[in-house]
């Protein structure tokens, strides 16, 4: 049995996005963030966070430790990469995501969309849009020639970048600087398996 807890409208929405695109069957448990602290929760996940995925009575939090361990579970022909090199560009970009340019996203959406409007700094909003030019143009020049990051195949590499960056159209950021990672970005979100999570609560 394979359960998914975390509302769609959280991290844990990276995760739906894997269980769709690999065709898992699961139960999605649609938990509110301000449930994650609860004592029953906080047995699933000791940090008090969603998304939490489990299995066969394991709990995985972390958002992309769950996804490469479906990718790798579930996505032998599909997601996952068939060689110990693309594991390491799938680690690599998955990384990149959460460090390079998650950080500045929070900054941005703290700062323009959470906080409430009296706490909010638009000069720490503004220098983390210089900031996140840097790894965007780094993804961009990445996918000059090729139609994703390892290649010619979608992989959960693309999945866990573009599920990063999603926050980034949510902030109608303008991307028409990095032309080659917008046009891979809609194409990511446009998938079937991305365009259904977005329906789910
Ligand atoms: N690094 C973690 C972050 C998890 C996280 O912060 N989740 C938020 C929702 S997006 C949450 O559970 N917030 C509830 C809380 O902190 O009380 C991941 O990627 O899974």
């Amino acid at each position: 049995m394979t359960t998914l807890y975390g509302t769609s409208r959280s991290r844990s929405a990276r995760c739906l996005w894997a269980l769709e695109e690999l065709g898992v069957k699961y139960e999605h448990v649609p938990m509110q963030t301000t449930e994650a602290k609860s004592p029953e929760h906080l047995k699933r996940n000791p940090n008090g966070h969603v998304p939490v995925l489990e299995e066969d009575g394991n709990y995985i939090w972390e958002s992309m430790a769950i996804n490469l361990y479906l990718a790798e579970k579930y996505g032998k022909n599909s997601l996952w990469p068939s060689d110990v090199a693309g594991h390491g560009a799938a680690y690599k970009w998955s990384f990149w995501s959460m460090t390079e340019v998650e950080p500045q996203l929070i900054a941005i959406l703290r700062n323009r969309v959470l906080l409430p409007e009296g706490q909010r700094d638009e000069k720490a909003a503004q220098a983390a849009v210089e900031a996140i030019k840097t790894p965007l143009k780094v993804l961009d020049e990445s996918l000059k020639g090729r139609d994703y990051l390892l290649g010619n195949t979608f992989t959960i590499a693309d999945l866990n970048a573009a599920a990063v960056l999603s926050w980034a159209a949510m902030l109608r950021l303008d991307l028409s600087s990095t032309p080659t990672a917008q046009a891979w970005f809609q194409k990511c979100l446009g998938r079937p398996a991305n365009q259904k999570v977005r329906t789910l609560k």
